[in-house]
């Protein structure tokens, strides 16, 4: 009798903790990030001629928004205003980082500290590219402040970019596989006792450089800045792909019976482009169409691993990129020459450094299985209102006052938008508000020799109507007087709040 009244009381007992567990569960989210994918380089987008069709399921099936933007044109100050929910261009630090201390300040209010308030877990695997340390960096020890203490629980991440030293992994503060026998140095200031450089070796080199990347060579590619010793850590740029994305599945797998946030932050297609054997020759356009059809696959394998653990229902999902796309970004990699009628910036002018509108218009999903109804929407959003959006959708009472709650247009791709927003291209603003968008007068090159992207610079301001000219082709600042000067009034009044 009394066996069969326990049986009967943990009978209920289960019952009632998994129905607690699964109502009390907030929704895992994942933001996966990629590195200067271009609005035209989803084929979901119907701009390009390359194919995504594991992006594309997602974005089919989610809602993809036409009208997404980064912060920024590069890396960083995206990077920067995702994680913090803040504007870049208030941060002096806040620029593309080589080897620079952590911008993002320990005391700031950031997305994983938000998450981690509301008890979920959280990780990034992949690029980092906000600076870590506070001064110089000791790579032998532990690397200090970094992920970890913006409140990450877990992370796994190159620490720069994957044309920058050092070319090693960094785990939770301490770069992996480090032989203590032969440690690591780093400089970006000069060689150490006369290392090969691609400057002085080309012969040792894979990939040839055409501009800026002329320093150690690692695995027949020299990068940015010198590096010594630490050759059992150094990472291998082909597997980079597959080490990430089993890095991301574990991490899922290590945390699946909690809430977690995960961060997915993608190394390609930015420079250099090292698909893996696997991938090469299968886009027709060299290593950069070649390194989006991998990362494409990683994304669907990725998708996989959540719907075999039965998450697929509690995850909401955001798939973006950190700026626009460039092809020729300093090594000769076919990326000009192979492009064929591919338009990785789709209709829009510019690319990555632009403050034209490819600079920072960029694919941008929210996908979650059974809540989210498939939907286009050409609402005005940006990344960083994440922060707040992403916040209301976990109800925590955390925000920012630089990001707006569009959790209503995220989730349902309609309601409240985004009326202005300041966008930046290497320390440069300009201002979208509704269909408009008005570039001050900035001194420079309009079009950068190096990269070829027109960077949207000019001596007299610009001011172009989106909505009957989505291409940015004629300037309408001397037609549209009135409009120009209400324009620079909500320019300077938003840049100085
Ligand atoms: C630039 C690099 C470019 C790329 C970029 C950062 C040169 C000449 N150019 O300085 O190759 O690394 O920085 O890109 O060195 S980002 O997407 O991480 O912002
Ligand atoms: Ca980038």
């Amino acid at each position: 009798m009394i066996n069969q009244n326990l049986k009967f009381i943990s009978f209920f007992l289960i019952l009632f903790f998994s129905a607690c567990s699964t109502e009390n569960k907030k929704p895992n989210i994942i933001i996966i990030y990629a590195d200067d994918l271009g609005f035209g380089d989803v084929s979901a987008y119907n701009q390009g001629t390359l194919n995504t069709p594991n992006i594309d399921r997602i974005a089919n099936n989610g809602i993809k928004f036409t009208n997404g933007h980064s912060s920024s044109a590069t890396c960083s100050p995206s990077r920067y205003a995702l994680l913090t929910g803040s504007y870049p261009w208030r941060n002096s630090k806040a620029k593309i980082s080589t080897g620079a201390s952590m911008i993002i300040d320990t005391n700031q209010k950031t997305l994983p500290k938000m998450f981690k308030e509301n008890n979920y877990s959280t990780g990034i695997v992949g690029k980092w590219h906000l600076g870590l340390g506070d001064g110089q960096i000791n790579y032998n020890s532990k690397i200090s402040p970094g992920p970890n203490e913006i409140g990450f629980d877990y992370s796994y991440i190159m620490p720069d970019t994957q044309d920058r030293v050092p070319t090693v992994y960094i785990e939770d503060g301490y770069v992996k596989n480090l032989d203590k026998n032969d440690p690591l140095y780093v400089s970006f200031k000069s060689n150490f006792d006369n290392q090969p450089t691609g400057k002085k070796n080309p012969e040792m080199l894979t990939m040839k450089w055409h501009h800026g990347h002329f320093n150690s060579i690692i695995n027949g590619i020299s990068r940015i800045g010198f590096m010594k010793g630490g050759k059992k850590a150094h990472w291998s740029d082909i597997d980079m792909a597959d080490h990430f994305l089993n890095k991301a599945k574990s991490y899922i797998l290590n945390n699946k019976n909690k809430s977690f946030f995960l961060f997915y932050s993608m190394q390609q297609p930015h420079v250099p482009r090292t698909p893996h054997p696997r991938f090469k020759g299968k886009s027709g356009m060299g290593p950069r169409g070649d390194v989006i059809v991998e990362a494409d696959w990683c994304i669907g394998e990725l998708y996989k691993t959540l719907e075999d653990e039965n998450l697929l229902e509690n995850t909401l999902i955001i798939i973006s990129s950190d700026n626009g796309p460039v092809l020729n970004d300093g090594y000769f990699d076919d990326a000009v020459e192979k492009i064929g009628n591919h338009t990785p910036s789709g209709i829009y002018r510019g690319g990555k450094y632009s403050l034209f509108e490819a600079g920072t218009r960029v694919p941008f999903i929210s996908y979650w299985k059974g809540v989210i109804k498939p939907k286009n929407s050409d609402k005005l959003i940006s990344q960083i209102d994440l922060f707040n959006s992403l916040s209301s959708i976990i109800k925590s009472e955390i925000k920012t006052s630089d990001s707006y709650d569009l959790s209503e247009l995220l989730l349902k791709g309609v309601g409240k938008e985004r009326e202005e927003l300041i966008l930046e291209a290497s320390g440069k603003t300009a201002l979208k508000y509704q269909n408009w968008v008005l570039i001050p007068p900035y001194k420079g090159k309009a079009v950068s020799t190096y990269t070829n992207v027109e960077l949207g610079r000019s001596n007299s301001f610009q001011l172009y109507n989106l909505k009957t000219d989505p291409s940015q082709k004629v300037n309408l600042a001397n037609q549209k007087k009135e409009k120009l000067t209400e324009l620079i009034k909500i320019y300077n009044k938003v840049i100085s709040n």
